[in-house]
């Protein structure tokens, strides 16, 4: 996929997300997926400071390499550059598997809520599916055009079915007639807008369903709750130096990937739990 067509950007700013986009081919998904698999069956009983399962979620790019070579993949960043302009960092990335037959889920909620970033247009999440998103393996839903909503009061719930930090979900009922399914097969990317409601209901069907989750921003946003936040320049170059710079990890779980792993940790976890009303039981869980 070249960079996106004006309508689709149009699409995107007008939505909140854009879905779906071709990236790569499933066959190339398919081995993302087994070379993702083969890292958690070597590293699941390594010993490592926290659970495997802390670092697939939160901040995977500091310490899989894996991570970077998708999040820095050039076809994947055209279409980003098309939403965010020639200069573009890597933030975060996660990834957010549901195993077949479990009731994990996602509650509605709006990603930029306790980033610490404010309510900025400069963030996109680029959700690359390495195995089927449907509805029965509890894809994600947005709500269209709830980008243009100011970020809206949300409730910790603290529930240990939810994958997000705080089980965070936002105060306002949203009808199931005003979610709008994102199906992706696997090498189809969605984009979203930090601001887009969105959640995901149970995973019932027989697969296991994983997406890449990245998330892109301008170096132009800055960290405003926090001293600081850590970023990778994936593309174009960073003039405004809001973040700290890091490199990409060469291989997994190195001891000075896992020293810098914790580092931000420490540096993000005072800004995700600000105002939480419980201790950060699940901010990596
Ligand atoms: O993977 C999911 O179900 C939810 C992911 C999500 O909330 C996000 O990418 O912002």
């Amino acid at each position: 996929m070249p960079h996106l067509h004006p309508d689709d950007c149009a699409r995107y700013w007008d939505d909140g997300f854009l879905t779906p986009i071709d990236v790569i081919d499933p066959d190339e998904a398919t081995a993302l997926r087994t070379d993702l698999e083969s890292l958690e069956a070597t590293w699941l009983n390594a010993d490592l400071p926290h659970p495997l399962n802390t670092y697939k979620r939160v901040n995977a790019h500091l310490v899989m390499p894996l991570a970077c070579r998708i999040g820095c993949d050039p076809r994947l960043l055209d279409p980003v550059e098309s939403i965010l302009g020639p200069d573009i960092l890597i933030w975060s990335i996660e990834f957010f598997i549901k195993e077949p037959r479990t009731e994990a889920i996602v509650s509605m909620h709006q990603d930029l809520t306790y980033w610490g970033f404010g309510a900025i247009d400069g963030l996109v999440t680029a959700w690359l599916a390495l195995s089927p998103a449907t509805p029965a393996s509890g894809c994600m839903d947005f709500v269209r055009g709830s980008h243009k909503n100011p970020i809206l009061p949300h409730d910790d719930t603290h529930d240990a079915r939810n994958l997000l930090s705080r089980g965070q979900e936002i105060r306002v009922d949203i009808a199931e007639t005003d979610k709008t399914p994102i199906e992706l097969r696997p090498g189809q990317m969605s984009l979203h807008h930090g601001l887009t409601i969105h959640g995901s209901g149970p995973n019932h069907s027989d697969d296991r369903r994983i997406g890449a989750v990245i998330r892109y921003c301008r170096p132009d946003i800055a960290q405003k709750a926090g001293a600081r936040d850590y970023a990778i320049i994936a593309r174009g170059a960073d003039r405004d130096a809001h973040f700290i710079s890091v490199a990409p990890p060469t291989e997994p779980f190195s001891p000075s990937s896992l020293r810098l792993y914790d580092e931000v940790r420490r540096a993000q976890a005072q800004v995700l739990m600000n105002g939480a009303s419980q201790d950060a039981r699940g901010l990596y869980a």
